[in-house]
């Protein structure tokens, strides 16, 4: 299988590399989309050998990962799974998402952070989810994907949906969903995402956006 890592980074130029060097046992070739960033985070992620598309302007989250994925897809990917820059997630976590994906149980797979959410809008997207999907944790930045999704539907994100929306889509389109309990480590600095503030609008704004065009 052609696997592919997508990892959006903006300002990451502390971590970027160390996590890229973890990712090489996993990925057939890792695609970092840096966000325009201010740092080094280009510079540091294509001497660490990642392919590296660079947003000519702040892009935001989805749009970045959206940028990364199409790019996997037209490279022929066969699975697809992203992954954060700033080092939260676990290289060992992988091969447990993939797996379901290459047996042809699940077309993806959304990780479950063992931690209680940080931010009081992640639950209120669990909430949104539960019923629809039966996930817990739909916001979750590690998901593994079947390729297949995205040669099907073709896009991953239009609303801003904090990189949900395609799981609704596949869901809907009789695509199988699974999740994985995963581990979180702590950050060394602050998100990138939004503080307290800014971050839990960023979401409650996406998650009216869903509700708007999938309903309730
Ligand atoms: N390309 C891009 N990446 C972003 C943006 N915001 C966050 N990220 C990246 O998305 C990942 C998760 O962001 P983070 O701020 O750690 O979110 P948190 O873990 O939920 O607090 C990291 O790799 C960030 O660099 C953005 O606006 N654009
Ligand atoms: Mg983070």
């Amino acid at each position: 299988m052609k696997t592919f890592a997508v990892i959006p980074a903006l300002n990451e130029e502390k971590t970027i590399a160390e996590v890229l060097k973890g990712l090489m046992p996993y990925a057939f070739k890792t695609i970092v989309v840096n966000d325009n960033s201010t740092d080094n985070t280009a510079t540091a992620a294509k001497n660490a050998g990642a392919i590296v598309l660079t947003n000519s302007k702040r892009a935001g989250y989805e749009k970045s990962l959206e940028r990364g994925i199409l790019e996997a897809v037209s490279r022929k990917a066969d699975a697809i799974f992203t992954f954060d820059a700033d080092g939260q997630h676990s290289v060992t976590d992988i091969p447990k998402m993939l797996a379901p994906i290459e047996k042809g149980e699940a077309d993806i797979v959304v990780g479950e952070r063992e931690e209680r959410f940080r931010r009081p809008s992640e639950a209120l997207f669990k909430l949104y989810f539960k019923g629809k999907t039966g996930l817990n944790d739909p916001v979750c930045g590690l998901k593994a994907y079947n390729a297949e999704v995205f040669r099907k539907i073709g896009f991953f994100d239009r609303v801003g949906s904090i990189g949900t929306e395609i799981v609704l889509v596949a869901a809907r389109a009789g695509f199988k969903i699974a999740q994985k309990k995963i581990k979180i480590r702590a950050r060394r600095d602050s998100p990138r995402f939004g503080n307290r503030i800014s971050g839990n609008l960023k979401m409650v704004a996406g998650l009216f956006k869903l509700i708007l065009k999938y309903g309730l």
